[in-house]
């Protein structure tokens, strides 16, 4: 082991973990700890003075011994007590549902195989099923995303591309379910968003789907943030690696400029196929992987534009134009397919869950 490693790296851990930044969210995040407890990634043991008063003790594992000599002394100064194991997170020797806390704290990304450290999480920790959908939760433009929530995302989006989930989700999307120039295209592309929101939201659950705001003049062109971010989305049938060959933002503009006229329409039909042609134009705006319906979810731009539809939808259903004007689907077709879904289900977002800021 290096010399940096042995002797400066964990001072400078520990000094970087003391800092009065980290002492509020640490708090707040340690405040609804109960029951029996795990903390992933003890560190320093830093944690310790934050957790309520009720906590008498909890289960910690570290995979780092250099960190012992910091921690050792945190633990015996402290009322709580701690079972301490040194592990990794992605081997955890603990039965299922055994914890009602699990508790990582900046260590997430520290773990080199984070995919299978959450699923070992998940085994351990009892969940109540309805947690998730407990709290409303507020969707963003993208262009108001912090750099730390821009990572967040990014973060969460890669887990789930690493795991299958989204390979899974932009298969269902080359396969026939009628969302595409139907009156399903609105409520069908709803609940597929969800889909992948509650899936990201799995892994952080700080995360929601962000929008790209393309009628806002400042944000006509491929968001800078996502430049870059061209992954390799391996799917359950192929292998598709991102491309974009996008056009200038003049070009964006000039598509963007219909929505007024869409969001003017006073009969569904008419409101959801002007939407539809300027999504469609943007998708080929966009081109590469987004200029073609099997392939255009593996760029996750992909999400941020519908997320954006879906946006300019209910801000539609909510005016005075939209007002109560549902989509005229009955039977099968009312049923969003491959989920059970129908479309009654889709017309409130707050009843599902979110909102857009
Ligand atoms: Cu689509």
């Amino acid at each position: 082991m290096s010399f940096y490693h042995h002797y400066v790296s964990p001072h400078l851990l520990d000094l970087a973990m003391s800092s009065k930044a980290f002492r509020k969210p640490r708090a707040r995040t340690l405040a609804p700890a109960q029951g029996r407890i795990l903390e992933i990634g003890f560190g320093t043991g830093m944690n310790l003075q934050y957790y309520p008063d009720t906590v008498r003790r909890i289960e910690a594992i570290d995979p780092d011994l250099d960190l012992d000599r910091f921690s050792q002394p945190r633990i015996d100064a402290s009322s709580i007590e701690v079972d301490f194991h040194h592990l990794d997170a992605e081997h955890l020797p603990f039965e299922a549902e055994r914890f009602d806390t699990v508790v990582s704290t900046l260590t997430l990304c520290s773990i080199p195989d984070v995919v299978h450290a959450l699923g070992e999480i998940r085994r351990v920790l009892k969940l109540p099923p309805w947690l998730r959908f407990l709290l409303p939760y507020k969707r963003r433009d993208q262009a108001s995303l912090t750099a730390l929530e821009q990572q967040r995302f990014l973060c969460a989006f890669e887990v789930l591309n690493a795991n299958g989930t989204l390979g899974q989700l932009v298969d269902i999307h080359a396969q026939p379910h009628q969302m595409h120039h139907t009156l399903r295209f609105l409520p069908w592309h709803r609940i597929y968003l969800i889909k992948l929101e509650q899936a990201l939201r799995a892994i952080h659950p700080d995360v929601t789907l962000p929008y790209w705001d393309w009628t806002k003049s400042t944000e006509q062109s491929i968001p800078v943030w996502l430049a870059g971010v061209t992954p390799t989305v391996v799917t359950p049938t192929r292998t598709i690696a991102v491309t974009r060959a996008s056009n200038s933002s003049s070009d964006l503009a000039t598509i963007a400029s219909n929505t007024p006229t869409a969001l003017a329409q006073t009969t569904f039909n008419t409101f959801t196929s002007t939407l539809e042609g300027i999504h469609d134009s943007i998708h080929v705006w966009v081109g590469g992987t987004m200029g073609s319906i099997p392939t255009a979810p593996a760029d996750p731009l992909f999400w941020m534009h519908h997320c954006n539809i879906d946006r300019l939808w209910w801000q539609w259903q909510t005016s005075s134009a939209g007002a109560g004007k549902n989509p005229p689907v009955s039977g099968a077709a009312a049923v969003m397919d491959p989920w059970p879904a129908t479309e009654a289900d889709t017309r409130d977002i707050v009843a599902l869950g979110y909102t857009y800021a």
